[in-house]
């Protein structure tokens, strides 16, 4: 189960990632520094999503296989929707000022939930524990 709550704890190519959707070097080295946290809630095919970082805290929620609107900490906005296949949560984003195609997964791998980030051929990955 995805339900809990998850606090980054390393990150792998995430400043590359960054780099390639365009975010600035300020924001590159504070967003490495974020201490993301997740708050996951599913029941069914809803669920109810926190964020806290030093950036914002969000609260939203969706529906797995519905469209929905998100937007990035310096306001990029994405559409698009998650999806489960098998135990792996997959997303499909698009990017509303370009276009672009951002997919990301979520998977419980031991007791971390591994976030897997693709956009535009740049890979990168954040990994979180259980807080
Ligand atoms: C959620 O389930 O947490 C909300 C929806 C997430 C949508 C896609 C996430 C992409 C995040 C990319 C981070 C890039 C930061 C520069």
């Amino acid at each position: 189960t995805y339900n809990g709550t998850w606090k980054v704890d390393r990150s792998e190519n995430y400043e590359k990632f960054m780099e390639q959707l365009g975010v600035n070097m300020v924001k590159r080295k504070l967003a490495t520094h974020d201490n993301l946290k997740i708050t996951l809630e599913q029941t069914g095919d809803m669920f109810v999503v926190k964020e806290a970082s030093t950036f914002r805290t969000l609260d939203m929620e969706f529906t797995l296989g519905v469209t929905f609107e998100y937007a990035l900490a310096d306001g990029t906005m994405l559409s698009g929707s998650w999806g489960m296949e098998g135990d792996m949560m997959k997303g499909t984003f698009t990017r509303k000022d370009n276009g672009k195609v951002l997919t990301t997964t979520r998977a419980i791998v031991g007791d971390e939930l591994v976030q897997s980030y693709n956009y535009d051929g740049v890979e990168a990955k954040r990994i979180f524990k259980r807080g």
